[in-house]
């Protein structure tokens, strides 16, 4: 049993300064405690914050898709690009890639990931010789990093609504529902019996799973693990919509209300069209928002209906997505912004005569617990040991008590106040480094010095 003193400690049930940590030999908290304990860390310690959606290959093009093409660009012209890219893959490339990405997650107080990962098959779409090689690499960072890892496989078998072909780059992302299982039950058979892993299925959306395969594929999901998380990418674009209600007569959140049990278990990634009934309907069912605020601006998605959906008691989380911010500072602070900035109106997310920055974060760590299918999310007797220490000695910081300390860390700065990062009861941060920062650095570094040039302008 370890103790740890910190100078403030967030609780479900509020700030105790100072506070003390028990963490039992399995990772998990023991107890929490006003006063002090044998170790004394200092600083402020919160609930490590739950990333949600993570295409992890995706942050080696972070920074090179910002050049305008000859015509318009959008969401569909940065997939080509994307496309381009994907393409240039090897499975090292996506260690090193997924690697690096996970350390500065840790470093900016990500304790988590949800890692959609469709990125199975060799270039021509032949599989590797394992089956789950490019899972087995992700599997391999998150554990290298330290950071918990809650793999989604991803079920991709159509191009478009209502089973249009593959295009060819996306023959390395195709599997049926069994194959895709195959994948699921290697990878629970592998690595299930750890803490820090856990397995779910994502259908990509419901442009490029089949309706019959989905189906296959959840019963087939629920025969390995029947608690496991199911993540679907969803409504992002109003394209999507118009294109769903084309092929069923449906839009794209109510085909899902209609047709799956939605529920807690559920992360549906975007929703950002959603009519006002949707909005309802599908907070009603407990079901996870997964706002990526960051990606959403960057490719021009529009905004989430946030107060409505906070009036209804919808869940959510946050997630990094494409990963041009690694940070769930900028992920929370946008979140609030872009329903200022259309509202014209302030404190969009707070409840009365309380704090925004506490309620976002409270949200998002609940939301990302369940989305992540971990045990996390408050510090309190009985869940992971996931614990964020922002520097109590740092100038943003000073004066700063209770909420206001959440308000200042997500609204009034750029310098990363994370100075310690602990994931299942082992500390994988440690005053801003991490120990194995600069080999995992090395290695991001030739990957990308060999992709140079792969054509994203
Ligand atoms: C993805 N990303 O799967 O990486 C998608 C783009 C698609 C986002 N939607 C591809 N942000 O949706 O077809
Ligand atoms: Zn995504």
């Amino acid at each position: 049993m370890l103790a740890y003193a910190f100078d403030r400690v967030l609780t479900p049930e509020g700030w105790l300064a100072p506070g003390r940590i028990e963490i039992g030999g399995d990772g998990r908290i023991a107890a929490v405690g006003a006063g002090e304990g044998s170790e004394r860390v200092g600083g402020i310690a919160l609930p490590g914050m739950p990333n949600l959606h993570s295409h992890a290959f995706q942050r080696a093009m972070a920074g090179l898709t910002e050049r305008a093409g000859p015509g318009a660009d959008s969401f569909w012209t940065w997939r080509e690009t994307m496309y381009r890219f994907v393409a240039r893959l090897d499975p090292n490339d996506v260690e090193a890639i997924a690697a690096q990405l996970y350390c500065e997650m840790l470093k900016a107080g990500y304790t988590a990931v949800a890692e959609f990962h469709y990125l199975h098959h060799a270039p021509d779409g032949t599989p590797y010789d394992d089956l789950a090689e490019m899972a087995g690499r992700v599997t391999r960072a998150a554990e290298r990093t330290g950071i918990a890892l809650t793999l989604l496989p991803v079920l991709y078998d159509a191009g478009g609504f209502g089973g249009a072909p593959l295009g060819g780059a996306q023959r390395r992302f195709a599997n049926d529902a069994e194959r895709l299982l195959e994948i699921v039950e290697t990878m629970h058979g592998r690595h299930g019996a750890r803490p820090d892993f856990r397995v779910g299925l994502a259908p990509h959306s419901l442009r490029a799973a089949a309706p019959g395969s989905l189906a296959a594929a959840l019963a087939g999901l629920n025969a390995i693990d029947a608690g496991a998380p199911v993540h679907i990418h969803v409504a992002e674009q109003t394209r999507e919509v118009e294109d769903c209600l084309a092929w069923c007569g449906r839009r794209p959140v109510e085909w899902l209300l209609e047709n799956h049990a939605m529920g807690p278990r559920w992360c549906l990634v975007h929703a950002t069209h959603m009519n006002a009934e949707e909005t309802r309907a599908l907070a009603a069912t407990g079901a996870v928002a997964g706002l990526c605020p960051t990606t959403e601006a960057n490719l021009g998605d529009g905004l989430f209906p946030l107060a409505a959906w906070l009036e209804a008691g919808g869940r959510l989380g946050i997630g990094s997505d494409s990963h041009v911010s690694t940070s769930p500072v900028e992920e929370l602070r946008w979140l609030e912004y872009g329903q200022r900035l259309a509202a014209r109106q302030r404190n969009i997310a707070a409840l009365p005569e309380a704090s925004t920055g506490a309620r976002l974060h409270a949200a998002a760590l609940d939301g990302g617990a369940r989305a992540t299918a971990r045990d996390a999310g408050a510090v309190e007797p009985g869940r992971a040991a996931d614990i964020v220490v922002l520097d109590a000695a740092h100038p943003l910081l000073a004066g700063k008590s209770g909420d206001t300390i959440l308000d200042s860390w997500i609204f009034a700065g750029n310098e990363n106040l994370v100075r310690d990062v602990m994931v299942g009861g082992r500390w994988v941060v440690r005053d801003g480094r991490h120990a194995e920062e600069n080999a995992i650095a090395r290695a991001f570094v030739r990957t990308i010095e060999r992709l140079a040039g792969w054509g994203a302008t």
